[in-house]
């Protein structure tokens, strides 16, 4: 384990990728500078690759595709197998790379990397359930049926607040889906990237006879994700962000008529019954809107507190919200680590002060500067009391920000919850078996995730994870989520000695 007190955070960095067999040759000297959030010293600056190097990069992957797609599917997941030993034997390094690029606690940087071995065992069992079904045809003799084919390149864009549980969602399913797979990581965590590529080169060493760029790394900004957006040999864009960059990626992929998953924003709610467990619920809110500096697009961000409990809870959250720990996560036990640079906490600053100016009252929020360096922004997270959902309750700020609403009719807080323009993820407190089902039903929550007696935050991957609305409809992970990932053929064949038309059409010469 590297002791982050014993060196700078750059040798630190370089210490692990060294250790996962990453090249770091090169990590100096480029114009993508990056810093981590930790300290907010520089710890690398990487050369971009210009769009002529992406498109080398989609050639490759291309006739990557040509062979893969045409190796067994049971075979493709035996890669995803070793690729899931690889990060078990390499979990403490990641995880700790993942603390200092984007500034997660020891035990959030080690769930990151758990997420993407959870995601690997998912995959190497659907490697060999990738059913298509047997359909009743019209047709005498006939047989109708469906089969899943690989789709073609997939190309990830993520985000820094997961850098590679994404990358690792999005991967493990291509590869088995029989896709080969070209990544753009975010411009603020390009190291993490570069040892995910050096921990599947090692299961791809092992694999033996895998074709060449099968998982490949693009540095860079915006023009290197667009070079990925508008190719259209990449049939599949898979884009976790904003919303702004999903308004831009969604409409360029459909105009070549290609696939994208979109996960953007969330504006995500919970709402505190009069019937709720309130330690629980305190819990849970804790932790969903607090956790990883308010930094997760499943961040609670809003939450509706029933008059009968309001004053119960809420001088309990504030309480709680006053004395949890900020600090530098690798060298102290704090809960809450930064935000991810200067711009996130500006953008807290404002929402707060938008906040302030609708008639919230504000606790916490204030920068928290002992210990930290003066290029690390550290803040107390902050809880508003709202007299209505107005204002910058709409909008997501990436910061841990938790809007407080006070409701009293079940109906008309079940609308308030659906009016923003987000839909990732929701959660209710109740005891009420009338009021949890109300939630989840047709005209309850209009979220990807709803959730009972858990926070917003902190799916696991067994289910698809996505959203509606603004947050784009893409759904990754698990359940069926593979099936965008590949081409459906329906199929029929005659085994009769006639041929008759469907619909009963007479076409006889
Ligand atoms: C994200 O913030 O982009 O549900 C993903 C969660 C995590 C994934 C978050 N499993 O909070």
């Amino acid at each position: 384990m590297i002791d982050a007190r014993d060196m700078d955070l750059k040798t630190a960095a370089r210490t692990v990728l060294d250790r996962l067999g990453a090249d770091t040759a090169a990590l100096d000297g480029g114009s993508m500078a990056s810093f981590s959030p930790v300290t907010g010293e520089q710890i690398a600056a990487l050369a971009e690759h210009s769009a002529a190097e992406v498109t080398a990069a989609i050639d490759r992957a291309a006739a990557a595709f040509r062979s893969w797609r045409n190796v067994p599917a049971p075979r493709r997941g035996e890669l995803v197998r070793l690729l899931g030993e690889e990060l078990r034997a390499a979990k403490d390094d990641l995880g700790r790379l993942v603390s200092i690029e984007a500034g997660k606690s020891p035990s959030e940087g080690a769930g990151e990397v758990q997420e993407m071995i959870d995601i690997c065992d998912f995959a190497v069992g659907l490697s060999r359930q990738l059913y298509g079904l047997t359909i009743a045809t019209e047709r005498p003799g006939h047989r109708m049926m469906e089969t899943w084919h690989p789709l073609g390149v997939v190309g990830v864009i993520s985000a820094f607040n997961f850098p590679v549980a994404v990358w690792s969602w999005n991967t493990a399913l291509a590869l088995v889906c029989g896709n080969p797979v070209v990544w753009k990581p975010s411009e603020k965590t390009p190291l993490t990237a570069l040892a995910c590529q050096a921990i599947l080169d090692r299961a791809i060493a092992r694999f033996g006879d895998a074709p060449a760029a099968l998982s490949q790394v693009v540095i860079g900004g915006r023009e290197t994700g667009e070079a990925l957006v508008d190719d259209p040999r990449v049939a599949l864009v898979s884009a976790t962000g904003s919303t702004r960059m999903g308004r831009q990626v969604g409409p360029r992929v459909a105009a070549r008529f290609g696939r994208s998953i979109l996960e953007l924003g969330g504006n995500n709610a919970g709402i505190v019954c009069p019937s709720a467990d309130l330690d629980m619920a305190l819990r849970a809110i804790a932790f969903g809107a607090m956790g990883t500096a308010g930094q997760r697009c499943t961040t609670m961000r809003r939450l509706f507190v029933h008059d009968g409990v309001y004053d119960q809870l809420v001088p309990r959250l504030i309480k709680a919200y006053g004395s949890v720990s900020v600090g530098n996560p690798l060298t102290s036990r704090a809960l809450v680590g930064p935000l991810v640079d200067g711009q996130a906490f500006a953008a807290m600053q404002a929402a707060l002060e938008a906040a302030k100016a609708a008639g919230g009252t504000v606790h916490g929020g204030a920068r928290v500067t002992d210990a930290a360096p003066e290029a690390a922004f550290y803040v107390k997270p902050a809880l508003v009391e709202m007299p209505a959902q107005t204002g910058p309750v709409l909008e997501e700020t990436f910061a841990p920000i938790l809007y407080v609403m006070r409701y009293s009719d079940f109906g008309s807080v079940i609308e308030q919850h659906n009016a923003v323009g987000a839909g990732l993820s929701s959660s209710i407190f109740t005891t009420d078996l009338r009021e949890s089902e109300a939630f989840l039903s047709a005209s309850g929550s209009d979220c990807g995730i709803a959730n009972v007696n858990i926070g917003t935050s902190g799916a696991e991957i067994g289910g698809a994870f996505g959203g509606e609305k603004e947050t784009g409809g893409g759904r990754e992970s698990g359940s069926d989520a593979w099936k965008a990932y590949m081409r459906r053929a329906t199929n029929t064949i005659n085994y009769s000695r006639d041929l008759p038309l469907a619909q009963g059409v007479v076409f006889d010469i």
